[in-house]
């Protein structure tokens, strides 16, 4: 959601709504320093105890996952997933490189939106969570096991991977749609074109069986911005439910040209009627080419290039979608725990529609259309229409739900968020943010059964919450107690990126199974040195492999000489510690690359092409044992062509395969 608000909008709001516009300019004087009652203690997790829920949070542009505890809003880890993080050597080590890759070669930066837990009868069953690249459309599969990204696949014919990567009830797919529709096949053609051949594509992708993750059909749709998404489940499962804008299908001055339609639509698709077409072979294959990548077993990432996606029509498959019409610029796409509710956020909409999935059926049924849509049904508003809540504050975006009957819903506009009961559509509740709230999240908010006690207000600016560090301004996150009537203000804090969207569930779901270290005796790396007796170098014409043991405190070898100018010199560190919390890191002055941190029973690889001759240390950068600071080692750098022997002060059998490299 840009913070950008079309000038026309504003000044119809200002004109329109001034009085409420002050209303809530007059609360947003909010609290500032003490808060009431009881507000410490409900947030206060005493040294030494553990939260009560995992919390995950989109870092946005960061390309990153955080994962914090609540209610306390304490950071626990960074999880790289899209982005090179040199903090650990995700990305530069030799070992997880290849995640990184798409059918565009190497990507080392993404923007990631929508973490979304699996689910096992439709609600978060703690084995993984998934999170979109908007940028080089991707979905990544993170382990809830290790905390780390495990999988990665890359969905072809698709551009702005925003609606994504949503979950079905038992996780059979993650979906993922297009936000900006571009010419479907790709190919140069002017801009100009974009009615007739830009195209939208809603990708359905296997995602139950990691190492399998694929994409099992796309369905292609008319070229309008496919914003989010939410499963159906209970009476819905099977369908899933798309946010379009731009069903004026612009391509310029999207701000103004895009906002002209009273009403865009929800998009509902029958996700198992698809099945059926599929298997009836009335899909195509096109040839694509997309990358999935995997860690695996082996710990050791691979790439490879898939070809070819299974593509539907909607003509070629009657029943697979159908068109809701849906006031106004809709964003935010929420199904209610019962299934029975299709709540849209209409960014311009003076209202909160929301549509009942009995009423699209028999909608459906009775051929209840207003039209069509590039031939695909158009429903009446009036007949698939539940409700709508008035007055619920500007700007309504996203929705998420309690389990105890009660909706509540972000505004961006008014900052705030807003309560109301579903089946009467009446506001209850409201309560301002700090500033411009873009999603909400309640821990199991978007399942079967919400676990409550607690919203999350993801906010796009911070202003004056904390002391100020320059123009740039962390995003921020606020806690809001929702256990009683009224909402309650409880703790502000800050966040990595921009929180987009979040998901939590209960510590206990994870705590006892998250691995404390890797088995030295299954490493699979092939380049693993498992006992300081193989420590050694190995020299294969230009490559020098330096296979290495770090073990509290010292490098095995940690002596190497006979490396000259130009040669390609490998670093294969193999952690042997077997205890909970005893990394080590591994940094060589010159290496133009990160460092490595390497986890107990772990193996993970530095490349280095030195440049000049000289005698340069390496050292171990994660504060490991008393005698962190003697844990180092040297490696000597001949010109290319010199005569200097290989060796190491390793005890394996330092060898050359093959002699010749440094040019
Ligand atoms: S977005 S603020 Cu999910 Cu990227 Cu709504
Ligand atoms: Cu190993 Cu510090």
């Amino acid at each position: 959601m840009a913070r950008k608000i079309p000038r026309p909008f504003v000044l119809g709001l200002v004109a329109g709504a001034a009085t409420a516009v002050f209303a809530y300019a007059c609360r947003t004087t909010g609290p500032k320093g003490v808060l009431d009652g009881d507000v410490a203690s409900r947030v206060y997790v005493a040294p030494g105890e553990h939260d009560e829920f995992y919390a995950f949070l989109s870092g946005g542009f960061s390309g990153q996952v955080t994962v914090y505890g609540l209610p306390s809003g304490r950071l626990l880890k960074v999880v790289p997933v899209f982005s090179q993080h040199a903090e650990n050597g995700w990305g530069y080590s030799e070992e997880t490189k290849p995640m990184l890759e798409t059918s565009f070669g190497f990507v080392p930066w993404d923007d990631a939106h929508h973490p979304q837990l699996s689910k096992t009868n439709g609600v978060a069953d703690g084995r993984w969570l998934f999170i979109n690249a908007n940028n080089t459309p991707r979905i990544a599969r993170i382990s809830l096991e290790t905390f780390e990204t495990e999988e990665i696949i890359e969905i072809p014919q698709s551009a702005g991977n925003h609606a994504s990567p949503f979950v079905t009830p038992n996780s059979e797919y993650v979906v993922a749609s297009t936000r900006f529709s571009v010419p479907v096949p790709q190919r140069d053609i002017s801009v100009a074109d974009y009615k007739a051949a830009f195209k939208g594509t809603i990708s359905f992708i296997r995602a139950n069986v990691p190492g399998q993750m694929d994409i099992a059909f796309q369905l292609v749709v008319p070229g309008y911005n496919y914003d989010l998404a939410h499963a159906g489940k209970g009476p819905s499962y099977g369908w899933a439910f798309f946010t379009t804008y731009n069903t004026e299908q612009a391509n310029t001055l999207l701000e103004i040209n895009a906002s002209q339609r009273d009403k865009d639509f929800v998009a509902a698709v029958n996700w198992r009627r698809a099945e059926e077409c599929v298997a009836q072979g009335r899909g195509r294959d096109v040839p694509v080419t997309y990358a999935h990548n995997y860690m695996g077993e082996t710990r050791v990432a691979r790439s490879e290039l898939k070809r070819g996606v299974r593509v539907l029509e909607p003509a070629d498959c009657d029943g697979v979608i159908y068109y809701l019409p849906t006031p106004k610029s809709p964003h935010g796409v929420d199904v209610d725990p019962s299934g029975e509710y299709i709540v849209a956020g209409g960014k311009l909409a003076t209202v909160i529609p929301v549509h009942s999935f009995s009423k699209m059926l028999a909608a459906i049924e009775a051929k209840d259309f207003e039209g069509e849509a590039d031939g695909i049904p158009v429903l009446r508003y009036d007949a698939v229409l539940a409700g709508e809540v008035q007055n619920p504050g500007l700007g309504p975006l996203h929705t998420e739900f309690d389990g105890k009957g009660y909706a509540y819903t972000s505004a961006f506009l008014s900052s705030e968020i807003v309560k109301w009961k579903l089946g009467t559509w009446e506001v209850v509740d409201r309560i301002p943010t700090y500033y411009s709230i873009g999603h909400l999240m309640i821990p199991g908010g978007d399942s079967e059964k919400p676990w409550g006690k607690y919203v999350i207000a993801l906010n796009k600016i911070t202003k004056d919450r904390y002391l100020p560090t320059g123009p740039e301004l962390v995003h921020a996150a606020q806690l809001i107690d929702i256990s009683g009537e009224r909402m309650r203000l409880l703790l502000d804090f800050p966040t990595l990126g921009e929180p987009h969207y979040a998901q939590a569930l209960p510590a206990d779901l994870i705590k006892d199974k998250v691995v404390r270290v890797y088995d030295i005796q299954r490493n699979r790396n092939p380049y693993a040195t498992l006992s300081e007796a193989d420590a050694r170098v190995e020299r294969t014409g230009g490559t020098v492999h330096v296979y290495m043991t770090a073990i509290r405190s010292h490098f095995s070898p940690d002596i190497i000489e006979g490396i000259r100018v130009g040669d390609t010199v490998k670093f294969h560190v193999t952690n042997l510690e077997q205890d909970w919390d005893v990394p080590h890191g591994f940094a060589a002055m010159g290496v133009q690359n990160a460092e490595l941190l390497i986890m107990p029973g772990e193996t993970k690889t530095l490349t280095w092409v030195p440049k000049q001759p000289g005698v340069y240390p390496f050292y171990c950068t994660d504060f490991c044992s008393a005698l962190h600071q003697e844990m180092q080692g040297y490696v000597r750098v001949s010109p290319a062509g010199a005569n200097v022997v290989l060796t190491s002060n390793g005890a394996g059998q330092s060898r050359v395969l093959a002699s010749g490299g440094g040019r």
